[in-house]
């Protein structure tokens, strides 16, 4: 059996870390793709993880290159491809920029891998995963966001962090789009089967709520110099696991939403269920009304942004 091809467009921090671990996952082959003046960067990289399978026997083969050809007919593209923010700016900031760089990016994974699973990573996440979505013209079960994951994993830690339970009992989601705006589901929140609501008072909920809201930002202040890139890493992994290996998880990522929750023609975080057929369905359900209030705002900033791509 074939060994499935991954290519990471933009091997940067978060790119450099998803290869380790998809190495790691023996998740297949990888690719690490970036511009002519990083390519030494990312051959680099490619072969220091090379160098680390010996210890625990990996078969994974790693790669950097700045030559699209090299990524032809990879069946999974996680694209990291941009600039990250820097202290004192917001994901929105770096539209222009990145903007430029995604129709780039989109234009090649068309040409080399039509029928391939894109998962974008690049702020601001929900005008660029729409943007990739209008240019390639890929099916929208083909493309999906990275966000909901990573704000879910920020919010299980620091639900685990107060209730001093642990991490891998804690179960909620965070949907909505990846900012400031994004929308907790509080109300649905357990550990271990038990409502968190039952656990901690409503106002540590509120603060719980609010840090996991500015998460990104309170790394970019600690590092000064861009944002996070361990954690969104291995959110994409998971994503990424799943198509490959078909496993059916419920995953908050940012699909393109035709109806569901009331939305209409936007990716924005749902929770979606990747397999072999990239995000094969959103689980829908209920909401209350201040959560529809809520996913109403979230969804006018994403609206504004994606505007502002003029796609
Ligand atoms: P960084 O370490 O700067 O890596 C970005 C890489 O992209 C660099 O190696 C660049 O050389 C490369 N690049 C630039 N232009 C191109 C191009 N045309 N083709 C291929 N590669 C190119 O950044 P990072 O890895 O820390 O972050 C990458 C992106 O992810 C940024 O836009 C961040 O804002 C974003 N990010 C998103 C989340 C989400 O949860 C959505 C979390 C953290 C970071």
């Amino acid at each position: 059996m074939k060994r499935n091809k991954i290519a990471l467009i933009g091997g940067g921090q978060i790119g450099g870390n998803i290869a380790l671990l998809a190495a790691q996952k023996e998740l297949g082959d990888i690719i690490i793709f970036d511009i002519p003046n990083a390519e030494g960067m990312v051959k680099g990289k490619a072969l220091d993880i090379m160098q680390l399978r010996p210890h625990d026997g990996y078969d994974a083969h790693i790669s950097g290159t700045s030559n699209w050809e090299d990524v032809k007919d990879a069946s999974v593209f996680i694209i990291t491809a941009g600039i990250p923010r820097k202290p004192g700016m917001n994901r929105e900031d770096l539209l222009e920029i990145n903007l430029g760089i995604m129709k780039d990016v989109a234009e090649n994974i068309k040409e080399q891998a039509p029928n391939s699973f894109v998962v974008v990573i690049s702020n601001p996440l929900d005008a660029m995963v729409y943007a990739f979505y209008k240019v390639s013209g890929f099916p929208k079960n083909q493309v999906v966001g990275m966000a909901g994951a990573l704000d879910s994993a920020r919010f299980r830690t620091f639900i685990a962090m107060e209730t001093g339970c642990s991490v891998q009992d804690v179960s909620c989601m965070v949907l909505g789009g990846h900012g400031d705006t994004m929308v907790p589901i509080t109300r649905l929140a357990t550990v271990g089967g038990v409502p968190l609501t039952n656990l901690v008072s409503e106002k540590r909920l509120e603060e719980i709520e609010n840090r996991t809201r500015f998460a990104g930002g309170e790394i970019v202040k600690l590092f000064g110099t861009g944002s996070a890139y361990y954690a969104p890493a291995q959110s994409a992994i998971e994503m990424a696991e799943s198509y490959l290996r078909d496993k059916k998880r419920v995953i908050p990522c940012a699909s393109l939403c035709e109806g569901e929750f009331g939305i209409e023609g936007y990716f924005i975080g749902v929770p979606s269920v990747i397999g072999s057929g990239g995000v094969e369905r959103i689980l829908e359900f209920d909401i209350l009304n201040e959560e529809k209030q809520a996913l109403s705002n979230t969804l006018d900033a994403v609206k504004k942004t994606v505007k502002e791509t003029g796609l």
